[in-house]
């Protein structure tokens, strides 16, 4: 079964919600208020089907006064079906919503001349010449066919109906990921909550759970329903009532977005294309009305080159919230309750940078040329580019944005991480090992143990490094580590060993914390770990704490000298143990601790005393 949107456009009375009760027997305008004043308010849902498509039709109302709530559906359309009054022809909603239509890139449309039953052949046809004309300005959309029909005609309602489920909907281009923007929501005694919109990207499952990124909330779907039918998934143009498993309704007003969790970060700012329509000006840092998907918040405009108006180009939105939006992301603008303009998410990522690199992203981004935007991109964060917001940042998949970075130059691709790095920070990180080796002579690392000293870098690009440094014959690597080239050790297993033991012989009674020597001495955490094992085993050092590794030797001594104590002092406390002996605490409480091993130690009160 196919599925598509496709959603009513024109000026007020113009007959469109009487033509999708003809269409599908929906009696739309059920608001006593809707009955009294003869006209649509809120938006209606309805559809039709046949042996291999599902229409959904959102039913908008046309009146200037509630263009918000036209706005607000146009978001979910695949296509629309344009009423048009044979007799009043094109008027100031009609233009008004066609300019909509055109910005959001609804693309395919049928227009209906509607009470064609009151007009004469020759009016029809002067509507018909008007209507082609005007869509000759409206570069986004595709003018399929002009209808003429009646609501009093059957023949011609069946003639627009085959023309619907004919439409030809453009496949979108997904970025994979599932969005989703609640236009309603209710309560239903024992199902808890519900929600209501369109899936616009994605797909979700039953059982699956879904996020709010605004109140950082994830529920589980507990029932999904595609046109009042039970389903176990939802795909992207189809709209699906969300039954949420423990959601209070009151998270879900209209405009909040629903997402997969990890996937989308918020920001209070997004740069975007924008053009202006019917004469309006764009003015720098003026206030004006943001429509996204079902979401309408307040925004300023600031343009990136120019301080006064623009007909069109590149601007920074600034909103008093986070906004979670994604590349290509359409928007409505407008200003004192009407549409002034509208445009398209480039850059929804907020990355600190200058003016003119900015511009060269945005200029990139607008052309699709990704590799030029890459490039920009790994240049500013030197310290590894991720691609694994590509989703976002370019409405590209993984495997997508590793093709394009794999096509490029002058780039480390780190495939794993999804990471890119500039070869300026390679030649850095050369540098960085280089020194270690030379600093420790006996050095003995892996990318791994590398890779949790800096930090900033994944472990395959140290990977990298230090495999072209063998291949150059500075590094060699033997049992798992990367070793100087030139020193000869036969045996590293035991000279790990010596060199860990000398050092806790030396500190004496105190020694660092396992992780603390290895990093000293330069030493893989595995091969250090491996080298402490062997040396309790061989008795050679206790373990005293999960992280405090004493020589036997220092252990033996202390034990005697507090013995000594216990003697002298009747018995030895935290207190007294650390007028002797001023070690921190954590010391303290470890040797006090391994008193408790001895027959003839025992405890009373806080002080252990000898027997
Ligand atoms: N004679 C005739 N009247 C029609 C036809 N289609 C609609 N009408 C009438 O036109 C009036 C307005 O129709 P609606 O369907 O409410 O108009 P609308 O475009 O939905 O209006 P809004 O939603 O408020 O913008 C109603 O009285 C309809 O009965 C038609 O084909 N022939
Ligand atoms: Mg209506």
């Amino acid at each position: 079964m196919n599925y598509a949107i496709i959603g009513t456009a024109g000026h007020v009375d113009h007959g469109k919600t009487a033509l999708i009760e003809a269409l599908t027997g929906f009696v739309g305008d059920t608001l006593e208020e809707e009955k009294r004043r003869g006209i649509t308010i809120n938006l209606s849902f309805s559809s039709m089907q046949n042996a291999t498509t599902n229409v959904a039709f959102i039913d908008v109302p046309g009146h200037e006064k509630l263009l918000k709530n036209m706005i607000a559906g146009a978001f979910g359309f695949d296509g629309s079906l344009v009423v048009v009054d044979a007799n009043e022809g094109i008027m100031p909603q009609t233009k008004e919503h066609l300019e909509i239509l055109n910005l959001l890139h609804v693309k395919n449309i049928i227009v209906a001349l509607t009470k064609k039953d009151l007009a004469t052949p020759e009016a029809i046809e002067q509507r018909k010449y008007e209507i082609t004309e005007h869509f000759k300005s409206l570069s986004n959309l595709k003018l399929v066919h002009i209808i003429p029909v009646s609501i009093y005609d059957k023949t011609s309602i069946e003639t627009l109906k085959d023309a619907l489920f004919a439409l030809p909907i453009v496949e979108k281009k997904s970025n994979g990921l599932f969005r989703y923007y609640v236009d309603r929501s209710f309560s239903i005694a024992g199902a808890g909550t519900v929600v209501t919109g369109t899936v616009l990207d994605g797909s979700i499952k039953v059982g699956e759970k879904i996020f709010a990124p605004e109140s950082e909330k994830e529920f589980i779907v507990r029932n999904l329903q595609v046109h009042d039918q039970d389903v176990p998934f939802a795909l992207s143009s189809q709209r699906t009532a969300i039954n949420l498993q423990s959601a209070s309704k009151t998270l879900f007003e209209k405009g909040v977005l629903l997402c997969k969790k990890g996937f989308i970060r918020g920001f209070d700012c997004a740069d975007v294309w924008v053009e202006s329509i019917g004469g309006h000006a764009l003015k720098h840092n003026a206030k004006v009305n943001l429509f996204v998907g079902t979401k309408q918040i307040e925004a300023r405009i600031l343009f990136y080159e120019s301080e006064s108006e623009l007909k069109n180009g590149f601007a920074k939105l600034q909103f008093n919230q986070k906004l979670f939006l994604v590349h290509g992301e359409p928007f409505i603008l407008c200003a004192s309750g009407r549409t002034i303009g509208g445009g398209h998410v480039l850059n929804p990522i907020n990355d600190p940078m200058k003016k003119k690199v900015k511009l060269e992203l945005l200029k990139a981004l607008h052309v699709k040329d990704f590799k030029t935007a890459f490039t920009i991109l790994v240049e500013m964060h030197k310290r590894g580019f991720g691609i694994i917001s590509s989703n976002q940042r370019f409405g590209l998949n993984h495997d997508e944005a590793l093709a394009i970075a794999k096509g490029m130059e002058g780039i480390f691709v780190d495939e794993k991480g999804l990471v890119l790095y500039p070869l300026s920070t390679q030649n850095e990180l050369f540098a960085i090992i280089q020194a270690i080796y030379k600093k420790n002579t006996y050095a003995l690392l892996s990318a791994n143990s590398l890779s949790l000293k800096l930090k900033w870098a994944s472990t395959s690009f140290i990977e990298n490094v230090l495999q072209s440094l063998c291949e150059q014959g500075i590094l060699s690597f033997q049992n798992g580590i990367y070793k100087n080239a030139n020193i000869d050790i036969s045996n590293i297993e035991n000279m790990v060993e010596e060199r860990i033991y000398d050092i806790l012989v030396k500190s004496e009674f105190t020694p660092d914390a396992p992780y603390n020597i290895y990093d000293d001495l330069d030493i893989d955490r595995k091969m250090g770990d491996d080298a402490l094992k062997s040396l309790t085993r061989a008795r050679k050092v206790v373990r005293l704490e999960h992280n405090i590794f004493v020589s036997s030797t220092a252990l033996s001594e202390l034990i005697a000298k507090m013995r000594e104590l216990m003697r002298n002092e009747n018995g030895i406390d935290i207190k007294s143990f650390k007028e002797h002996f001023d070690f921190s605490r954590k010391y303290l409480v470890a040797y006090l601790d391994y008193l408790d091993q001895f027959a003839d130690v025992k405890k009373e009160g806080t002080r252990r005393v000898l027997m």
